[in-house]
């Protein structure tokens, strides 16, 4: 397992289309260690392949909050979603502050459908769909919007956008 280093907007990768992975071998089960490794390293609760430059389309999460009964340590519950697709979005919407790794720092409201359900394929290359709400929805979403190239700074204003945009630019020429 290697963490691997956390791109930053505005890299290029970023904003890039993901594609669909043909064959679920060594290499994507490598890659679905590293992802988790570099979340829970960050720490952060998701992370899409485009995060590290590798331009397919997957990500992975963890939203669990379940703590064990016997030491009172959180659980981990690692999530692996290839090819996903949104299949379903409920009209109900709602909104949450979201951040990004990519976007260190920044945190926003953003709106989105509140519940969706998702079709994608796990690491033993078999289609799964879960219909989920709360924060695991707002987290698909985020994701799913990375293997588009398309962040959570996008549903604000252009102004917000663009101030956010700059900073990271200034951060980036201090580092
Ligand atoms: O760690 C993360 N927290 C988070 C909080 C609210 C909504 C979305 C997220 S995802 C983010 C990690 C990340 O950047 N994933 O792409
Ligand atoms: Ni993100």
């Amino acid at each position: 397992m290697t963490i691997r280093e956390i791109k930053f907007v505005p890299e290029s990768c970023l904003r890039e289309k993901c594609a669909p992975i043909e064959d679920i071998n060594d290499e994507i089960r490598k890659l679905a260690d590293d992802m988790l490794a570099t979340m829970y390293d960050a720490p952060g609760i998701g992370l899409a392949a485009s995060q590290i430059g590798v331009l397919k389309r997957m990500f992975v999460l963890d939203v669990a909050e379940r703590e064990s009964e016997e030491n009172g340590s959180v659980e981990k519950e690692p999530m692996v979603f290839i090819n996903p697709e949104i299949t379903w979005f409920s009209e109900e919407k709602s909104t949450y502050q979201e951040g990004c790794l990519s976007i260190p720092g920044v945190y926003e409201d953003v709106e989105r459908p509140s519940e969706v359900r998702v079709s994608f394929l796990n690491l033993e290359g078999e289609r799964q769909e879960i219909e989920s709400g709360g924060l695991l929805a707002t987290c698909i979403q985020h994701e799913l919007d990375h293997l588009n190239g398309v962040l959570f700074i996008d549903y604000l204003s252009r102004l917000k956008r663009d101030r956010i945009v700059k900073k990271m630019i200034k951060q980036q020429k201090q580092a």
